[in-house]
């Protein structure tokens, strides 16, 4: 065999090397402006819902517990949402501030709420026969919502899926996981071409039988579909609130928590109005303080936040927590400059305040007034230039090497989340995080 010349072989080596990291990306790494004008969109509404309402139980979780497998999976004949109108929803959803929807087009029950050609066990089998994933997509489109689809990794529904409910240890015999993987990225195909969804959230990444080289085939066949589609990290096998080289996806996933500031890679907490993810009569509901409260946490962790909705069976969603978005969605007319396309920092959010940034400007959200004087650490080479409420007055205060002094007035102008904006003499965006002094 012909000696290939020591420089040759070091060049191939070094190309092996650079094409193994390329081959790295796809497994995560989304065009950065699609990911940036997704974290720019900062709340969402998270939707679980299926025939499960009918039972006010949890999704997949109360199969084979609260609720028998079989009366479970029988609801499906009785899911008869007469009152759902996918216009009314996207509209609660805009009126409550929130830029993009995620439908649970699939829970880990395995029922399809789309007319799925791969499996019976869906919508059109159901009195109501109509394609809820396909009406909520259209009225995301008409009303300017991004328009994204849950989908679970595991399905206890289907044969070729090794576990058939959440208590199962032994595998099913039968199953075949390359079947049910095909199966998976058919019902994808119909998905994304039918409805080019905006970001796909996976879940049910947990279980054995699912592996890292499903999760990259899956990606990748993804990607091929729709370079586009933002994916999020719960194909990989990583765990959720992470985003490292072995992740599967382009951001991480806390869940019912607000996320640590991070700079270095997107993330989204996923967290409940209520307790319950899917509808539960007289669930209990967040305060609309705790909504804000979360909210500008999440921004000021420089995090998006999606917040659940439960649905009724009959396909309304409740007043009471229409009321409750409509009340987050009166904050945001007002204050949304300082949430919206902001980075979060520099300041470390805590129970009494978060930061967020954009420009030259650095909006701190105060959610409650301790002191009179309300002190920020120094940001060491910037001044501040101006001080002023959000939409309000201007406020006086000082700084020097070893603080920033903000005198608050008596009453803050707002109970949950009183926005102080400070104008500094240069673009703040780009600054390291500053942890707060004790
Ligand atoms: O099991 C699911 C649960 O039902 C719900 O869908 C949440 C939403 O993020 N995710 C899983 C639990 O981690």
């Amino acid at each position: 065999m012909k000696k290939i010349p020591v420089t040759c072989a070091l060049i191939l080596l070094g190309l092996n090397f650079l094409l193994a990291q390329q081959f790295a990306i796809p497994y995560g790494k989304t065009d950065k402006k699609i990911l940036d004008d997704f974290m720019n969109q900062r709340l969402g509404m998270f939707i679980h819902w299926g025939p499960v309402t009918l039972r006010g139980t949890e999704i997949g979780w109360s199969r084979n517990q609260e609720v028998t497998q079989n009366d479970y999976d029988s609801l499906y004949k009785e899911f008869n949402p007469v009152l759902f109108n996918a216009d009314e929803w996207v509209k609660t959803a805009k009126g409550g501030g929130m830029k993009y929807l995620t439908i649970t087009a699939k829970h880990h029950d395995g029922f399809c709420l789309w007319p799925t050609a791969f499996t019976d066990y869906n919508i059109m089998n159901t009195p109501y026969h109509k394609d809820i994933v396909g009406a909520l997509a259209k009225a995301c489109k008409k009303y300017n919502i991004k328009f994204c689809i849950y989908f679970t990794v595991l399905d206890w529904y289907n044969a070729y899926y090794p576990s058939h409910n959440n208590g199962n240890k032994e595998p099913d015999p039968k199953a075949d996981m390359n079947q049910f993987v095909r199966f998976m990225k058919n019902q994808l195909k119909e998905l994304v071409q039918s409805y080019h969804p905006y970001m796909l959230w996976f879940d049910g990444n947990w279980e054995k039988p699912w592996t890292l080289s499903y999760a990259k085939e899956v990606y990748a066949y993804l990607k091929q579909l729709d370079p586009e589609v933002i994916i999020n990290n719960r194909l990989g096998k990583n765990a959720h609130d992470m985003l490292n080289e072995e992740s599967v996806g382009d951001y991480a996933t806390p869940e019912q928590k607000i996320g640590k500031l991070n700079m270095s890679y997107p993330w989204e907490s996923c967290i409940t109005l209520c307790n319950q993810w899917a509808w539960k009569p007289n669930d209990k509901m967040k305060s609309l303080k705790q909504c804000i409260y979360t909210l500008a946490s999440t921004s000021g962790g420089n995090g998006n936040l999606l917040l659940n909705i439960g649905p009724m069976p009959d396909g309304r969603m409740e007043n009471r927590q229409v009321k409750r978005l409509k009340e987050m969605g009166d904050w945001l007319r007002k204050y949304g400059a300082s949430i919206y396309s902001t980075k979060g920092g520099p300041f470390i959010p805590d129970s009494l305040s978060a930061s967020t940034r954009k420009g030259n400007k650095i909006y701190i959200h105060l959610f409650q007034k301790k002191e009179n004087v309300f002190y920020l650490p120094p940001i060491p080479g910037v001044k501040i230039v101006k001080a002023y409420f959000l939409n309000g007055n201007p406020i006086t205060y000082g700084q020097d090497r070893q603080h920033i002094a903000l005198n608050l007035p008596a009453i803050l102008p707002d109970e949950n989340d009183a926005v102080v904006v400070l104008e500094m003499d240069q673009n703040v965006e780009r600054l390291p995080v500053i942890a707060k002094s004790e």
